[in-house]
């Protein structure tokens, strides 16, 4: 489906709902999170609507690669270059919006294993 009505980010990607975008492609864009969690917090989606990064994968590889150049691109224009780059996949290790994003996280220490 390139785009589902009842779907937030694909509201927020074609404009409809308002967003603190701060990168658009063709294909993709960035937009702030309104819960940041690291002082840099960026969600980085597809414009068309996919569930989950294996499912954009799969349905069109060359998105995918544009949404990871997105990402080290906000990571190096509002941050140092250096980002956790993190995609939730199922709802039982955290995903609670169902259209793949990849959440940006940078400008502080990070500990390993995440939570
Ligand atoms: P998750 O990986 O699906 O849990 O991440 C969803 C994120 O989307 C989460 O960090 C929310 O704060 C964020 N978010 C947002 O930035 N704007 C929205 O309108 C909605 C969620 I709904």
């Amino acid at each position: 489906m390139a785009q589902d009505p009842d779907c937030i980010f694909c509201r927020i990607a074609s404009g409809d709902v308002p967003a603190d975008v701060v990168a658009r492609t063709d294909r993709v864009v960035a937009f702030r999170d309104l819960d940041p969690q690291a002082p840099l917090h960026v969600l980085v989606v597809p414009v068309d609507h996919h569930r989950d990064v294996p499912a954009l994968a799969a349905a069109d590889p060359e998105a995918l690669a544009e949404l990871t150049g997105t990402a080290a691109r906000v990571a190096a224009e509002l941050g140092d270059g250096q980002f956790r780059f993190v995609f939730n996949t199922g709802a039982g290790v955290g995903q609670s919006v169902f259209h793949v994003h990849g959440h940006v996280l940078g400008g502080r220490p990070m500990g390993w294993p995440p939570g």
